[in-house]
């Protein structure tokens, strides 16, 4: 019997030893030490052996079987250990790999061109000031000199909402709540950019588009004049266009400001010698703008006899198209990504 177990343990050893994966391990457990395996078979039949033999063969058995398990144990962790090995090794990332590019919007020509504006404004000390895009009659016509009957008025002109309510047609009305609302008459310097909207219908106009006006009230011994209003329109073009422009000022008219004048700037395609951009004039109009008018400051709640300053305004798309090269509106409008996209972030902090 001793010589069984002896030879049981021998074949089992080089069998575990043989063994090449997880599952032919445990089919020479069960083999061996299962319920019906060969040890446990010795086992059985230790019954027809002597009394004195059995405790012998016994701690025998139990000797080869704890050697046997532990065999089996260490080939079980060896196999675990490669089983890992081989995942890690199939799972592993190249962290030196390059990352998915992440698409990233860029902004709208128009959107720049407001943020230009206003940052150039606020370091001259100006508020940027917003307000509602539905205005009362009240703010958008009668408060801007604009009385009941004015041509500006024609309900063929505006989106009126009703009687009362129709859609802006100019960012002005902003202005004259600025002025209403200044009850203490300090200073006002502001600007305010935004959507404005008239009723055009045909191909060349849109019925919405960009406007920003700006507005400059103080008292008259401080002499807010026509200069300051020339100088102050020279840096915004020169800001915007480029240093090397020139600026000309041709009377104008404008319900709300009197003196009013509209202020063309020398072309930039073909430096005031003439081509197609300019008509052949060497001139480009860009900007309105003028002396506000005493009824406007009456009307809102200034005294003219005390009070003066100029106002100015402009399109935005108008200067968008002009300072990137823009040679057709409706690109502006089109939401064409290949057109968008080059306005990229490229040059700005984020
Ligand atoms: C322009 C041209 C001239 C203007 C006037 C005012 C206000 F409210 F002060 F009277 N705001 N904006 C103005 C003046 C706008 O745009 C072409």
């Amino acid at each position: 019997m001793q010589e069984q177990i002896a030879k049981i343990k021998e074949n089992a050893l080089e069998e575990i030893k043989n063994v090449q994966d997880a599952k032919s391990l445990n089919e020479v457990r069960v083999k061996y030490l299962g319920k019906k395996g060969e040890l446990t078979q010795v086992l059985r039949g230790m019954g027809t052996l002597a009394p004195e033999e059995r405790p012998i063969i016994g701690s025998k058995v139990n000797e080869v079987r704890e050697l046997l398990e532990n065999a089996i144990k260490e080939k079980e962790e060896k196999f675990a250990q490669e089983a890992l090995q081989r995942k890690l090794e199939s799972e592993t990332i190249d962290i030196t790999l390059p990352g998915t590019k992440i698409k990233r919007g860029s902004k709208h020509p128009v959107n720049r061109v407001i943020e230009e504006i206003e940052d150039l404004f606020v370091s001259m000390g100006y508020d940027v000031v917003s307000g509602p895009e539905l205005e009362t009659d009240e703010f958008c016509f009668e408060r801007l000199n604009l009385p009941k009957g004015h041509p500006a008025r024609d309900m063929q002109d505006s989106f009126y909402i009703t009687n009362e309510y129709l859609l802006r047609t100019q960012t002005s009305a902003v202005q004259a709540r600025t002025m209403l609302a200044n009850t203490e008459k300090t200073p006002i310097r502001m600007i305010c950019a935004g959507k404005t909207y008239r009723r055009e219908d045909d191909a060349t106009h849109s019925h919405q588009f960009g406007q920003v006006e700006g507005l400059v009230i103080d008292k008259k011994e401080r002499n807010v004049s026509l200069a300051d209003l020339k100088g102050t329109l020279e840096v915004f073009v020169k800001k915007l266009i480029g240093k090397n422009c020139e600026l000309r000022f041709r009377p104008s008219y404008f319900p709300f400001t009197e003196p009013s004048y509209e202020v063309d700037v020398s072309c930039f395609k073909c430096g005031g010698k003439g081509c197609n951009i300019c008509k052949q004039t060497g001139w480009i109009e860009i900007l309105g703008s003028g002396i506000v008018h005493p009824n406007v400051l009456k009307m809102n709640g200034y005294d003219p006899e005390e009070y003066g300053g100029f106002a100015f305004g402009t399109g935005l798309e108008r200067l968008a198209m002009f300072k990137y090269g823009i040679p057709d509106m409706r690109y502006l409008y089109a939401n064409d990504i290949r057109f968008l996209s080059q306005f990229d972030r490229k040059d700005e902090e984020i």
